[in-house]
């Protein structure tokens, strides 16, 4: 196991030790490799026959997907900022243990803090069906028990192939049942979000978080002509994104997860995010795979909580 600190209290050459330790320990010829990005956050580069992937060691932030032949499925804002401390904008940012604001304390990290902070490489692994795997885990330090005082090891499981799959593990290793709200807030790469369309949500209720927290039912595909901020509480089926600007289908299948939120800020939100810009929401829609609001999970002493999530393309 290794521990990449990162950021501003890490002068440049002992970045460049870290990057090459990395390498030493876990880089795998031809397809697996990390690199210094902006900010002094560190990536790892995948790449092999059926895709291309970045990952974050900040965050476990998959920043980005594409495989092979296709258009970036994964989206990352044109203006993203790289910074130790802050997510990406774009990716599949983690929000964990809580999902959105603290429940209680308003001056906690928005979406916790899992997303924030440096992961530790456990493992990297070439499969024999030319897939690559990373496996990431959250040390507990003193900050973040100041946060989340409760026994738990939490681990991210990147496997990159035609199919993208992640899996985010929550073991409580104390003594005491503890409670996690949770999200893959995926941003996935689409045409123009007036135009695609999102199925399998049909007939699920949601709590519209625009208007208040109304809670209403979908009736027929998720279009959108506005800004929209819901959050299903389905039965844990798949959804599609279905693109006609791109004559693709982005599919998505899930595990350990019984909602789902589908975002996208529209006009003014997108022009006030310094790291978004006007314009850019026409290209961006998030569908995240969540245990959110109704749809908490409790996980009693030596369990395991797995909230895994599995994208593809089909053709339209
Ligand atoms: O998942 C949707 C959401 O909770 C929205 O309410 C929106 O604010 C978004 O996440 C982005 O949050 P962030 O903290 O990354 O700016």
């Amino acid at each position: 196991m290794f521990e990449a600190a990162t950021g501003d209290d890490m002068s440049s050459e002992t970045l460049d030790n870290v990057v090459e330790e990395l390498n030493e320990c876990f880089a795998i010829p031809g397809r697996i490799a990390f690199h210094e990005a902006a900010g002094g956050l560190i990536v790892a580069e995948i790449g092999n026959q059926q895709a291309t992937a970045r990952i974050a060691l900040q965050g476990a932030q998959v920043l980005g997907w594409t495989p092979k032949d296709q258009q970036p499925v994964i989206w990352e804002s044109p203006a993203a900022i790289y910074t130790a401390g802050k997510s990406v904008r774009g990716g599949v940012p983690v929000c964990w243990p809580w999902f959105g604001p603290h429940a209680t304390e308003s001056d906690f990290p928005a979406h916790g803090f899992a997303r924030n902070l440096d992961w530790e490489v456990v493992q990297t692994q070439q499969l024999p069906d030319d897939t690559t795997t990373l496996s990431l885990r959250l040390p507990q330090t003193d900050e973040t028990r100041r946060w989340w005082p409760h026994a738990s090891e939490l681990l991210l499981l990147v496997n990159v192939g035609e199919r993208l799959q992640i899996d985010l593990l929550t073991r409580n290793t104390g003594s005491e049942i503890f409670t996690v709200t949770q999200a893959l807030h995926t941003y996935f790469a689409i045409s123009d979000v007036r135009e695609v369309s999102v199925l399998g949500l049909e007939d699920q209720p949601y709590i519209d978080k625009v208007d208040g927290g109304a809670r209403r039912v979908q009736s027929g595909p998720v279009t959108f002509d506005g800004e929209t901020d819901r959050i299903y509480l389905d039965q844990g089926c798949k959804v599609e994104i279905d693109d006609p600007g791109l004559q693709r289908r982005i599919c998505i299948s899930r595990d350990g997860s019984h909602s789902t939120v589908v975002w996208n800020p529209w006009t003014e939100k997108s022009a006030a995010m310094a790291d978004m810009g006007p314009d850019a929401y026409l290209g961006m829609l998030c569908v995240e795979a969540t245990n959110a609001a109704d749809d908490a999970v409790s996980i009693a002493p030596g369990d395991e909580h797995r909230l895994q999530v599995l994208y593809w393309l089909e053709s339209l």
